[in-house]
């Protein structure tokens, strides 16, 4: 009988890491499609709390460290205020009630088991769709999350976003195209009457097979951030809320955007970090700074340059 050595029987993970958090079975549909939604994964209690403190903090009731507060542009000229009017926060991982959720230990075991131990959230929201929108004005366009970020490898990075209430086709799910991680990052930019600051999308692509995301409270999918993905306009009488966060290996590696199909988005971050108080600080730094190491060692996101 011919013995076939262990490496060769083997299969090789692309994707994932070796780990207890994830079944062969989980394993082969992330590495295959590119996510992977967990049911029922996050406490509902601390989803409440994020969503109260979310929403005392769109009616000024307390104060939370967030760093990018954005208004749907669609809604700006009608009397819309507050969690009517505000359609996303970002950059929260400082603030301790928001920080409950990105560091939450289960979500934390997934995390291992696809991008290894040594973790840094590098970018956090929790986008809200108000009532009632137009067909466009909640919409987020196909694309790529890799296309903000200037680190890599795009295999250690990944996204958590959770449903904080029911999310189906009427109120704005997610949708993606399965297994489009295995792709290049592509050209981002605005598509017709998308307006909203940085919701950028890739053209022409409406001929590929999308799939819903139909979540309950607490459901969370993983993403890769070269998986293309968007989600649809709230079209009912409620509001709509997700919660996500971007986790890197904190030994990514920085890059240089200048001169690439990333340009783009440089200028946009740059231009609100320094309306935000960021000065004339380079992409890089900006990333860094809004980061927060969630376990493992320290690592390239931790080392600013020291003029700073
Ligand atoms: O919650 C959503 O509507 C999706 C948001 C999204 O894909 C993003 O902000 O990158």
């Amino acid at each position: 009988m011919v013995s076939i050595p262990n490496r060769v029987m083997s299969k090789q993970y692309q994707y994932t890491k070796d780990s207890v958090s994830l079944t062969n079975e989980q394993r082969d549909f992330y590495e295959e499609n590119g996510y992977i939604v967990f049911r029922n994964l996050v406490d509902s209690d601390i989803l409440d709390e994020c969503k109260n403190h979310f929403i005392d903090f769109c009616n000024k009731k307390t104060e939370a460290v967030v760093l990018t507060v954005m208004k749907d542009v669609h809604l700006k000229s009608t009397n819309a205020k507050g969690e009517l009017l505000i359609n996303k926060i970002q950059d929260f991982l400082y603030d301790e009630v928001l920080f409950k959720y990105v560091s939450y230990k289960p979500m934390v075991d997934i995390l291992r088991s696809i991008i290894g131990p040594n973790i840094t959230g590098c970018h956090s929201m929790l986008i809200n769709k108000p009532p009632d929108s137009t067909k466009d004005a909640s919409r987020h366009p196909l694309h790529q999350d890799l296309h903000y970020f200037p680190f890599r490898p795009a295999n250690s990075i990944v996204a958590s976003w959770t449903a904080m209430e029911t999310i189906n086709e009427q109120n704005g799910c997610l949708f993606v195209v399965p297994g489009s991680h295995k792709g290049e990052l592509m050209k981002h930019g605005y598509p017709p009457n998308v307006k909203n600051k940085a919701y950028h999308g890739v053209f022409g692509l409406d001929h590929l097979p999308t799939v819903n995301l139909t979540m309950e409270k607490g459901d969370t999918v993983f993403f890769h951030p070269i998986l293309l993905h968007g989600s649809g306009p709230n079209l009912t009488k409620g509001f709509r809320k997700a919660i996500s966060c971007h986790y890197a290996d904190s030994n990514c590696h920085f890059i240089d955007v200048s001169g690439t199909i990333q340009e783009i988005i440089k200028k946009e971050i740059l231009e609100i970090a320094e309306r935000r108080g960021f000065g004339n600080a380079d992409f890089q730094t900006v990333w860094k700074v809004k980061s927060r190491m969630v376990c493992g060692e320290p690592g390239n996101f931790q080392k600013l340059d020291s003029h700073l």
